[in-house]
C-alpha cells in the first residue's frame, strides 16, 4: 500500500502556511520513520528475546496464521509450532521490504504526483461509498475537487504596499475578534454596545457574518479563524427555521459565502451547506411567472413580496441576483432545476419591452408586467447589471446572451442616466417615468468597477471609452468621501440645487461601513495600475481607523458631515465580507483571485469561471 494511501483524506488542503504538498510530503516522511522504527523494534524483539516469536504471535499479531498456531494449544507438537513462526517470520520480511520498497518508490515522486495520487485515492474512497446512482451520503454526486489558482496570494514586494496589506489584516482581525467575542453565533455585531445583532432579513437563520467572512479569513490566510469558523458552519448553520428570509440576501451572503468557502478550501460541508439552503430557496420560484418572491418562510415554503414594492411587485435587484450562485449549485448537486429556474428569469425578461431599453425596478410575478417606471442602477436594480456581466464571463464567454443582455442595457443606462455636473463630474442619476432625479447612490459606484470589468468585451471602439466611464465614476465617488467631514461617502449624493456629489437630506449623510467605492477602486487598480487608487483606498482606510473603529470593532456613522462621529452601532457582515476583502486585494498583486479565475458575486464571494472543458464546463 503506497504511503500516500495512509494519510487522512480530510487534510486541510493548499494553504500557504501549511500547504498539502509540503505537510503531506513531511507527514509521509514521518510515517516512513515510523513505520520502519516499528519494524526493526519487531526484528530486533524476534531476534533477541527469548522465545519472543510466540509472545508476538499471541500478543500483537492476529493473523488466521498465529490464530491457528495458539489455538492448536498443549497438542500440537514443537516441530508444527517452529515451522509456523518461521512462516510468520517470513511473511513479516516480506510485507517489510515490500512496505519499504512502495515507501522509497512514493519519496522519489514529484509533490504534483503525490497529489493526483491522493486525489485518486479520494475519488475512490468517494465512489466506493457512493450508491448506484453514483451519489454520495448526501444524495449529492461526487465532484473531484480542484482549487482553482490564487486561492491564497503571497506579499508584495514593495514594503509600503505590504504594510498597508498588513494593516488590512489587522483590522479584519479586530473585527473578526470583536464579533467572535462579543456576538459569536448572532448575525451580526454590535460593537459599541458589545453585543450581538439579527436584522430581520435572515429570518431565524444564524451566523450571518461567520459565514460572510470564511473567504475573507481563508484569502487572508487566517486559519485558525477559518477553522473554527468552519467547526461553527459544520455544527450549528441550521436552516431549519419557520421564519420569514429575503431570498436575496440569503442568496448572496449565505449560498454565496458558502460556495466561495468551498471553492478555496475544498471542504465538502460546505457544498452540503450551500446546496441544502438552495433547495430551501427553490419554493420561492412558485409564482405564475417563475419570477421568485422576495420573502420566503422557510418551513412553510410559502411566498410573498415586500408590501411596499410597487403592487405587489419582485425587485430587479433582487430577482436578478441569484443567476451566479443558482448556476453553481446546479454544478454541484446535480440538480438542473437551479439553472432552469435562474435561465427562465432571463426569458421572462426578453418577452417584455423596455422603456427605452431600461430595466424598471419593478416586475409583478402573477401578471408578469412592469410595476412603477422606475429606473436605478443603485439600489433596487444594481446587481441585475453585474450578474448579467459576470454570467457571461462565469461562463468562459459563452452564455452570449448574459453579453448581449449585459452591453445593451450599459448603451441604455448611458444614454438615459449618465450626466456631467456642471465641474465635470460623470455621474449615474435615477429615472422615474422619463424624469431624471439628480441623485447617485454610495451603492451606484460599485458601476465604476463593473464598467472596468466589462470594457474588454465591448465591441472594440467602445473599450477605451468604457474604461474612461469607469474612470469618471470612480472620481467621482472619490469626491463623494472627500468633500465629507469624516472622509467617508454619504449614503446618497446630488447633483441639484447648486451642490455635486453632497448630501442634501439628512436621511442620506450615513454611512454604514458599505464596499462600493472600495469595489471600484479595486477594479480600477487592478486594470490600470494607476497609483491614485491605492491612495485613495488608504485615504479610506485611515478614516475607517480614526472614525469607524471602536473597542468593539468597526461600527458605521449617522452624518459624514458631523466633525465627530455619532455611530450606529451596527458592524455590517458585508464589511467583513467585501470592504475589508476588497481593500485586501487592493494592496495585493494581481494573481491573488486573478480575474480570469474568479468573479465576485455581489457580495464580494468569489466563485470559479472554470474554462471549457474542466470539471464545471456546463455553467
Ligand atoms: C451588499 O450586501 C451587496 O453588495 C449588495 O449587492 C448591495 N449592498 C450590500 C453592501 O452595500
Amino acid at each position: 500500500m503506497p504511503v500516500a494511501t495512509l494519510l487522512p483524506f480530510t487534510a486541510t488542503p493548499n494553504r500557504k502556511s501549511a500547504g498539502p504538498t509540503s505537510f503531506r510530503l513531511t507527514e509521509k516522511f514521518i510515517l516512513l520513520l515510523v513505520f520502519s522504527a516499528f519494524i526493526t523494534l519487531c526484528f530486533g524483539a524476534i531476534f533477541f528475546l527469548p522465545d519472543s516469536s510466540k509472545l508476538l504471535s499471541g500478543v500483537f499479531f492476529h493473523s488466521p496464521a498465529v490464530e491457528t498456531n495458539t489455538r492448536t494449544g498443549p497438542d500440537s507438537g514443537d516441530s508444527g509450532s517452529a515451522g509456523n513462526d518461521e512462516r510468520v517470520l517470513a511473511k513479516i520480511r516480506k510485507d517489510h521490504e515490500k512496505a519499504l520498497l512502495e515507501a522509497k518508490d512514493t519519496l522519489q515522486k514529484r509533490p504534483e504526483e503525490l497529489n493526483q495520487e491522493i486525489m485518486n485515492d479520494k475519488a475512490k474512497v468517494a465512489k466506493d461509498s457512493m450508491d448506484q446512482d453514483g451519489k454520495d451520503a448526501n444524495n449529492l454526486p461526487v465532484v473531484q475537487y480542484q482549487r482553482p489558482p490564487g486561492a491564497t496570494g503571497h506579499e508584495p514586494l514593495d514594503p509600503e504596499t505590504r504594510d498597508r496589506r498588513t494593516k488590512i489584516k489587522e483590522m479584519m482581525k479586530h473585527a473578526w475578534d470583536s464579533y467572535r467575542r462579543y456576538a459569536w453565533g448572532s448575525n451580526e455585531l454590535r460593537p459599541v454596545s458589545k453585543q450581538g445583532h439579527s436584522s430581520n432579513l435572515f429570518g431565524d437563520i444564524k451566523g450571518a457574518t461567520i459565514v460572510d467572512a470564511l473567504d475573507t479569513l481563508y484569502i487572508m490566510e487566517m486559519f485558525e479563524e477559518f477553522d473554527a469558523a468552519t467547526d461553527w458552519v459544520d455544527k450549528n448553520l441550521d436552516f431549519k427555521v419557520n421564519a420569514e428570509v429575503s431570498v436575496f440576501e440569503v442568496n448572496i451572503r449565505f449560498v454565496g459565502g458558502l460556495l466561495s468557502a468551498y471553492y478555496l478550501s475544498g471542504k465538502e460541508v460546505f457544498r452540503r451547506k450551500a446546496v441544502e439552503l438552495g433547495e430551501k430557496l427553490l419554493p420561492a420560484f412558485k409564482t405564475p411567472t417563475g419570477i421568485p418572491w422576495a420573502l420566503l418562510n422557510l418551513k412553510s415554503g410559502i411566498g410573498r413580496n415586500w408590501p411596499w414594492a410597487s403592487g405587489g411587485s419582485s425587485i430587479l435587484a433582487e430577482y436578478g441576483t441569484l443567476h451566479l450562485e443558482f448556476m453553481h449549485l446546479s454544478k454541484l448537486s446535480g440538480n438542473p432545476e437551479f439553472a432552469q429556474k435562474v435561465m427562465n428569469i432571463r426569458k421572462v425578461l426578453n418577452r417584455l419591452d423596455k422603456p427605452q431599453g431600461l430595466y424598471p425596478n419593478y416586475l409583478n410575478p402573477n401578471s408578469g408586467q412592469w410595476g412603477q417606471h422606475h429606473v436605478s442602477v443603485g439600489g433596487l436594480g444594481d446587481s441585475f447589471y453585474e450578474y448579467l456581466l459576470k454570467a457571461w464571463l462565469m461562463s468562459d464567454k459563452s452564455d452570449e446572451e448574459g453579453k448581449k443582455m449585459y452591453y445593451d442595457a450599459l448603451q441604455a443606462i448611458e444614454t438615459n442616466l449618465m450626466r456631467k455636473s456642471s465641474s465635470g463630474l460623470t455621474y449615474i442619476a435615477e429615472w422615474k417615468g422619463g424624469l431624471l432625479e439628480h441623485k447617485m447612490g454610495h451603492l451606484t459606484c460599485f458601476a465604476g468597477g463593473m464598467i472596468a470589468l466589462g470594457a474588454d468585451g465591448a465591441p472594440s471602439d467602445k473599450t477605451g471609452h468604457q474604461m474612461e466611464l469607469a474612470a469618471e465614476i470612480a472620481r467621482t465617488c472619490h469626491e463623494s468621501y472627500s468633500r465629507t467631514a469624516l472622509k467617508l461617502g454619504p449614503e446618497a449624493f446630488r447633483f441639484d440645487g447648486g451642490v455635486e456629489a453632497i448630501a442634501t437630506r439628512q436621511n442620506e449623510k450615513y454611512f454604514i461601513l458599505r464596499p462600493e467605492v472600495i469595489e471600484t477602486y479595486m477594479y480600477m487598480w487592478r486594470f490600470t495600475h494607476d497609483p491614485k487608487y491605492r491612495e485613495w483606498g488608504w485615504e479610506a482606510v485611515q478614516a475607517l481607523e480614526q472614525h469607524c473603529k471602536v473597542e468593539g470593532g468597526y461600527s458605521g456613522i449617522r452624518d459624514v458631515y458631523a466633525s465627530t462621529p455619532n455611530h450606529d452601532d451596527v458592524q455590517q457582515s458585508f464589511y467583513l465580507a467585501e470592504t475589508l476583502k476588497y481593500l485586501y486585494l487592493l494592496f495585493s498583486d494581481d494573481d491573488h483571485l486573478p480575474f480570469d479565475h474568479w468573479v465576485f458575486n455581489t457580495e464580494a464571494h468569489p466563485l470559479p469561471t472554470p474554462k471549457k472543458k474542466s470539471t464545471c464546463e456546463n455553467l
